[in-house]
């Protein structure tokens, strides 16, 4: 089970190259963090963006703009449209955007001719590194969907359990946030956190306990779950953290990195393949780890070699069929 970024670093390192498209490259940011993705044997990227602007900036940056595929298309609609057709055609494994905006990229992967759109709800899912807690710390969904439902809150919640599972935790603790334990009919966040908890059969069968409604202190602190006498199975050891709408899981996020100084990365969930979605101020860091989070998790959706050959692709499996 990966318990740190370091961790997470690794375990996409050993598994292999996987293809990224990135929408609207033109950004030092992002060329960095894809640069060092590419240096590391993470990613094998295809820039698609404004030609004449990523190869500038790659020289100033000092990156070796020959090396890598560049797609020429300055508009940033345009070049949302050919990333994700980039990645519905199989030439990409997944994507990531660059500096246009999120709406617009979504926008793209949600085309139901070219997007990349299952049957599912797409959420997005932050992890930190918190440097007063014990494990990373997911939370969804502060970027996409801005006001859900009970039944699409049930499937924020899904996906967030399909990455921790990626990250290749068995078991997983989640907290459906509100300002208090106490279910309020006039308060929407504790009716459906209760809704959510008491759907008991269903995260059973995923491994999953589920409090709620649970304010922060009783979803990641034991100590005040001792001191307010809550204890439910996961309370005060959460590893998913649902928030009730988007103002409070961007806020909560936000205040993670800014006032408590975590590391974090960031990823698109439900879709036919991971969508690395960074926000333009995160660092080159921020954006590395979010690429190396999304291989991570396009790496589990990929077929697995059976007698490859080793010779044909290096897997060392080693027959011939
Ligand atoms: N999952 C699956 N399908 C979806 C989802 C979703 N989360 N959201 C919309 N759809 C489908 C709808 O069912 C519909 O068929 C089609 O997509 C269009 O839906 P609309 O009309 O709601 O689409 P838009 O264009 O008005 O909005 C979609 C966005 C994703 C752009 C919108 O939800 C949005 O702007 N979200 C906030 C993104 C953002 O700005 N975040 C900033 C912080 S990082």
């Amino acid at each position: 089970m990966i318990k740190n970024f370091n961790e997470l670093l690794e375990a996409a390192k050993k598994q292999g190259v996987m293809r990224l498209a990135v929408a609207a490259a033109q950004d030092a940011d992002v060329l960095k963090a894809v640069a060092e993705a590419k240096e590391i044997g993470l990613v094998e990227p295809i820039l698609v963006g404004d030609q004449d602007k990523i190869i500038e900036i790659m020289k100033k940056l000092n990156i070796t703009s020959e090396l890598y595929e560049i797609i020429h298309e300055p508009d940033l609609v345009q070049a949302a449209r050919k990333a994700v057709e980039l990645v519905s055609t199989g030439e990409a494994e997944f994507l990531m955007k660059g500096i246009l905006q999120t709406a617009d990229i979504l926008r793209a992967v949600l085309d139901k001719e070219i997007g990349l759109r299952t049957e599912n709800l797409l959420s997005h899912v932050m992890v930190y590194e918190v440097p007063t807690y014990h494990k990373l710390l997911f939370l969804s969904d502060g970027g996409m969907n801005v006001a859900p439902d009970l039944n699409q809150k049930v499937q924020i919640l899904e996906n967030a359990v399909t990455a921790c599972k990626a990250l290749g935790m068995d078991t997983v603790n989640a907290a459906c946030l509100a300002g208090a334990e106490v279910v309020n009919p006039k308060i929407q966040a504790t009716v459906d956190a209760k809704a959510i908890a008491d759907m008991k059969d269903k995260w059973d069968a995923m491994g999953v306990s589920v409090i709620g409604p649970a304010a922060l202190d009783l979803a990641i602190s034991k100590e005040a779950c001792e001191h307010k006498g809550y204890h439910e199975k996961g309370s005060g050891d959460a590893d998913i953290l649902l928030v009730p709408y988007y103002e409070v899981g961007n806020a909560l996020g936000k205040s993670l990195t800014y006032f408590a100084g975590s590391k974090s990365a960031g990823i698109i969930m439900g879709a036919k393949a991971p969508i690395v979605l960074v926000s333009r101020a995160d660092s080159s860091e921020a954006k590395l780890l979010s690429i190396a989070l999304g291989s991570l998790i396009s790496g589990q959706n990929k077929p697995q070699q059976t007698s490859c050959g080793g010779g044909c692709c290096g897997c060392n499996c080693g027959g011939h069929e």
